[in-house]
């Protein structure tokens, strides 16, 4: 055993017994999701799933998948399985087709969040009494909350700092001596930009999370010696909880230990919806164990990961282990027949010194032929040509790069936007 636990047993199950567990809560949710939902009942139904005689995981393949879609299509609590009464909180995220997916929370179930929240923080090495900085929003995004309330679950002296307003952000961290912070990525960069500018130094940080966005190794790179900490990958999504629900990597930083005893992972082919080898890249489902409010069956995500490991991990955790999220399925460019994500962009050009990592990507369509144009801030040394050739070098392809000085692209306080669809020189997405 290696670092902090925040429950020991719990986090270092045998296999067997996990898998016990799965099964039982498994055959549980199932069961009451029909029990208290016309929505469910009629999706089980449909796909000839008799919840009766429902066997646990040997028949988990055998349930329907959910998409984005059926939150959106059952907004806003056509999905909910217990009363009224018995909602406590929610929070939601907007996505491109403006119905938000909602999440709604009973006690238990913030409770649950509560401890996945509790968990990532003690694996990161977060110890009760750790000043602990929170600047994700509070408010109908749930990273600012989850952070709150796993914060407190913790035993940790909270600064509820929310985004923004970086120099007083600062100033909070070296007042308080703040041990712990996370962000979102680009927020998490934009504040060791600002800490750089100003030659601002946290010596009591030892520990930065960071989420939301997809993180490439380049960039834990960037944020590991910029800040002088350690630094972690923190996953979840509104549909599954929020924040943290889903997991988040060990000091030992070999993979996203997923939390088995509140959720089943599934790898698929994003094309087919059959399941692909353990080390095979494809898309994660996700099945809720514990959650009473909204749970999710066998959750198409859109996140692109693939299995590292089921064994046990060098830090004791038995929990199964993800690769750290390369993009979304739908974020994936074709520019002449070669498959690419934002994330590979973006590591590549962090490979050139003198570049921060603040960029965008044009993806232009002229007469039906779509070319790639990266525009990147960068110190003055490093030319449009050099970010070309490094393009090509990784990518395989001519990219046209331009290069503009530092601070000039603008900054966004939660998720970046980066990549813009656009059609004979005009932006249409
Ligand atoms: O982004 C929850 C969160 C907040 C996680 C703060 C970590 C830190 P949503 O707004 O519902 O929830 O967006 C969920 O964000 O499906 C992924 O595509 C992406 N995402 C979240 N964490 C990571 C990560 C929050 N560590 C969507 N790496 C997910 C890559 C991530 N992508």
């Amino acid at each position: 055993m290696k670092g902090l636990f925040f429950n020991q047993k719990e986090e270092t199950l045998p296999r067997a017994e996990l898998e016990q567990i799965q099964n039982q809560r498994l055959i549980n949710t199932v069961q009451r999701a029909a029990a208290n939902n016309a929505f469910f009942r009629q999706f089980f139904a449909e796909a000839g799933v008799d919840v009766k005689t429902f066997r646990g995981l040997e028949d988990l393949t055998k349930l329907p998948f959910m998409k984005k879609t059926t939150f959106r299509e059952q907004y806003p609590d056509k999905m909910c399985c217990v009363p009224k009464s018995e909602i406590r909180e929610m929070h939601m995220s907007s996505g491109t087709s403006g119905t938000p997916v909602m999440m709604l929370y009973t006690e238990n179930d913030l409770d649950q969040w509560a401890t996945c929240m509790a968990r990532c923080l003690r694996m990161a090495g977060v110890a009760p009494h750790d000043v602990f900085q929170l600047t994700p929003g509070l408010g109908l995004f749930n990273g600012g909350f989850g952070c709150y309330h796993g914060g407190r679950k913790a035993e940790c002296f909270v600064i509820p700092a929310g985004p923004g307003n970086t120099p007083r952000q600062l100033k909070l961290a070296q007042d308080l001596h703040t041990n712990a912070i996370l962000c979102v990525v680009s927020y998490g960069a934009r504040i060791l930009e600002v800490m750089q500018q100003q030659n601002i130094t946290l010596p009591d940080l030892k520990v930065g999370i960071f989420g939301a966005e997809t993180f490439p190794d380049a960039m834990k790179d960037r944020l590991r010696k910029g800040f002088g900490i350690d630094v972690f990958d923190i996953y979840g999504m509104t549909e599954t909880g929020g924040i943290g629900t889903l997991g988040q990597d060990c000091c030992d930083h070999c993979g996203i230990h997923v939390w088995e005893d509140h959720y089943i992972c599934e790898i698929i082919d994003p094309n087919t919806g059959a399941p692909v080898p353990d080390g095979q890249e494809g898309e994660l489902v996700i099945t809720s164990l514990t959650r009473e409010a909204i749970p999710v069956i066998r959750y198409r995500t859109s996140d692109l990961t693939h299995v590292i490991s089921r064994e046990p991990c060098s830090c004791g955790r038995t929990h199964i282990r993800l690769a750290p999220i390369t993009g979304r399925v739908d974020d994936m460019i074709i520019i002449k027949g070669v498959n690419v994500f934002p994330s590979q962009i973006e590591h590549c050009l962090l490979q050139i010194p003198g570049v921060h990592g603040e960029y965008q990507i044009f993806i232009d369509e002229v007469d039906g032929i779509r070319k790639l144009y990266i525009k990147v801030e960068t110190e003055p040394q490093v030319t449009g040509y050099m970010v070309s050739r490094q393009l090509k070098e990784s990518l395989g392809f001519a990219v046209d790069g331009e290069v503009v000085p530092l601070n000039t692209l603008p900054r966004t306080e939660g998720k970046a936007k980066r990549v813009f669809y656009m059609k004979n020189g005009e932006i249409v997405k």
